[in-house]
């Protein structure tokens, strides 16, 4: 992090042409700059002004809009502008440049602003990580779960905690007070008050997996032999053109993955090559790639055709099924209009016994008037076999990051001594603060810089 006392300042819009491009400077000097940069000698916080923006020599950079805010009234809690120029590179470049002459201002690290933010206590690092997320997400349900998280749900949801296990506290403190037969009702009680938040902090915990699939998006594999149709199969469901089609066995090489947006869900396509013996070292590298990446991926998608069928490519299968397990796979039989399809498709059930339960369709992948209702139909099949059993309630999904997992599993550990101690008061009471401070911890009571710095430079300049 750049030093507290130095001013910052970063482009907070993408780098590009645009309609406008926002510049923000936050620490001591802002209202200055405001006087000799814009002209406007005592400028009213909060208060949007239009003026020309001017350099060192009294040029007219731009003409500008500028809000000024004064602290703590600010996003970081200090001083900050905001200067809404014309989005051009060479607009901002010139901007740019100008402020870093300055004394001193700096250019901000990346997150900088968010993390000045948390340390002026304007926001928890948990609503700090969560606008990360929410700047970088795509999809309907990444922002949903980013929202909870940066607005209100998370912090709502660990005050509720917080308050649950420090009112169990005090009741196990009054123990020591109560007739022994008022104590085993009351230690009953507390018994059943611990056990809810267990079982909230499990279901969090559960939870984390569904919102990483969520920030991270699912992941499906397309493979089968050579020359079934996979990237024919590809460019139609992500309407693109990126993977070459040719009749030549051993086209494709690269892994090409291509995200869509599903229903809310990220979900990425990879296309792969071929599985096949070969003496091409160019394709035995594609085709390496290609079983390290079904092995390390859960979803994945068969395709297999007529022409296809063949002693080799069986046996290439069922060597790479030797080694695979634990795997949602779904096949897709292409090349529907050929001939032989019905007779093939029984031909590859017998030949590969330990798939006739997986679900399939039969696809076409290159009539060019049935190619919207193939896609409908591809697209309901993914959609029924992948997506759905994903498909979680998002109002309850509120942490995302490997240090929310390890406080919430710390916690847990925490609470379920307190209930194993409950006959140990003092012994329980600690085991309960240090639950205490798990959840704490969530929301931001990290002291560490260093630990923060991990935390921060995973976000973006200008945020
Ligand atoms: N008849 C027919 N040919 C297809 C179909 N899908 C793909 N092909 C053809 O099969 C060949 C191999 O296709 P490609 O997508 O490159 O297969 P890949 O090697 O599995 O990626 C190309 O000539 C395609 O035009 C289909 O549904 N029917
Ligand atoms: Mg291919």
């Amino acid at each position: 992090m750049a030093n507290k006392d130095k001013s910052i300042f970063a482009l907070s819009t993408p780098w590009g042409t645009s309609g406008i491009s926002v510049i923000r400077v936050s620490g001591k000097g802002c209202r200055n700059l405001v006087k000799t940069m814009c002209s406007i000698k005592s400028p009213k916080p909060r208060y949007i002004y239009n003026c020309n923006l001017k350099d060192k020599q009294r040029n007219i950079i731009d003409n500008i809009m500028v809000v000024y805010f004064n602290s703590p009234k600010s996003f970081t809690g200090e001083d900050m502008l905001e200067l809404y120029t014309h989005g051009s590179i060479a607009v901002i470049k010139r901007v740019l440049s100008e402020l870093s002459y300055l004394p001193n201002l700096e250019p901000a690290q990346p997150g900088e602003f968010l993390k000045r933010a948390y340390f002026n206590n304007k926001i928890s690092l948990i609503q700090a990580e969560g606008i990360n997320h929410l700047i970088k997400s795509e999809t309907e349900k990444q922002r949903i779960v980013s929202s909870n998280m940066s607005f209100n749900g998370t912090t709502s949801l660990c005050k509720k905690i917080k308050e649950d296990i420090t009112y169990i506290g005090a009741l196990v403190d009054a123990t020591i007070e109560f007739s022994e037969e008022d104590e085993s009702t009351q230690k009953s009680n507390i018994e059943k008050l611990i056990f809810k938040i267990i079982k909230e902090l499990e279901s969090q915990l559960k939870g984390i997996e569904t919102t990483r699939k969520i920030f991270n998006g699912l992941n499906i594999i397309v493979f089968g032999p050579p020359n079934v149709g996979k990237s024919s199969l590809f460019n139609l469901i992500t309407n693109s053109d990126n993977s070459i089609v040719t009749s030549k066995a051993g086209t494709t090489r690269d892994l090409i993955q291509i995200a869509l947006d599903v229903e809310g869900y990220k979900v990425s396509f990879t296309d792969t090559a071929g599985l096949r013996h070969t003496k091409d070292d160019i394709e035995l590298i594609g085709i390496k790639r290609t079983t390290k990446k079904i092995e390390s991926e859960d979803k994945l998608m068969l395709v297999l055709s007529p022409d296809s069928y063949n002693k080799k490519n069986v046996k290439s299968l069922k060597d790479l099924f030797n080694k695979i397990t634990k795997k949602e796979i779904i096949i897709i039989f292409n090349k529907e209009d050929l001939l032989n399809f019905k007779m093939s498709q029984k031909k590859w059930f017998d030949a590969l016994p330990f798939l006739k339960k997986t679900r399939f369709i039969t696809t076409n992948c290159v009539d060019k008037k049935t190619k919207h209702k193939m896609l409908r139909k591809i697209s309901k099949f993914v959609k029924n076999e992948f997506i759905e059993k994903e498909k979680a309630n998002d109002n309850n999904l509120f942490f995302a990051e490997y240090r929310h997992e390890a406080h919430l599993k710390k916690c847990l550990k925490f609470l379920k001594s307190s209930y194993n101690l409950l006959k140990k008061v003092e012994l329980c009471s600690e085991e309960l603060r240090l639950a205490l401070k798990e959840i704490e911890s969530i929301e931001g009571n990290v002291d560490r810089e260093t630990k923060l710095d991990i935390i921060f430079n995973k976000f973006c300049i200008g945020k």
